[in-house]
């Protein structure tokens, strides 16, 4: 049974810095998930506090605030069938020098702070940071190839 969600993801300031974006990008296109939003842009301090508020207490806040809003990022909405733990699956484990070979984290980094990329953690984070991030209209469409991507 399908389960299709939607999931917030951010290509970090180090993505963008090292010019990863398209890489990083045809990963979750390849998947077969569906962009529904994107945006190039930098990060505010309010944005990206409101973002990382679970951390608020953490020894590590403020340099990762620091870090988000120190360049641009793409942000970006991805849908698809369970795209939530799709997305993270692909993304990978926390820290880069653990994270699994073949995830993005594990392919392309050896940083637990410049970590390339966000990914939502449920599908009510996702709403959360949606809202911060995605207050106008998402994009409704169907690709050509979605009745080939989608199936049990
Ligand atoms: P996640 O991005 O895999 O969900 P979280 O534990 O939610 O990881 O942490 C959010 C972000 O904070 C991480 O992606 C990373 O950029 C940063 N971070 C997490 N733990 C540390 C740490 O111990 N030191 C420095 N930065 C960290
Ligand atoms: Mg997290």
């Amino acid at each position: 049974m399908s389960s299709i969600q939607r999931t917030f993801i951010i290509l970090k300031p180090d993505a963008v810095q090292r010019g990863l974006t398209g890489e990083i990008l045809a990963r979750f296109e390849r998947k077969g998930l569906k962009i529904i939003g994107m945006k190039f842009i930098k990060a505010t301090e309010a944005a990206a506090k409101q973002h990382y508020q679970e951390h608020a207490a953490k020894p590590f806040f403020g340099s990762l605030v620091s870090f988000i809003t120190s360049s641009p990022l793409v942000a970006l909405v991805l849908e698809g069938d369970e795209a939530v733990t799709v997305a993270r699956t692909l993304i990978g484990a926390t820290d880069g020098r653990k994270a699994a070979p073949g995830t993005i984290r594990g392919d392309f980094g050896c940083s637990k702070s410049n970590n390339l990329v966000h990914g939502s953690d449920s599908p009510e984070s996702a709403a959360r940071e949606l809202a911060i991030w995605f207050p106008d209209a998402l994009i409704d469409w169907t690709p050509c190839a979605q009745t080939w991507v989608a199936g049990d």
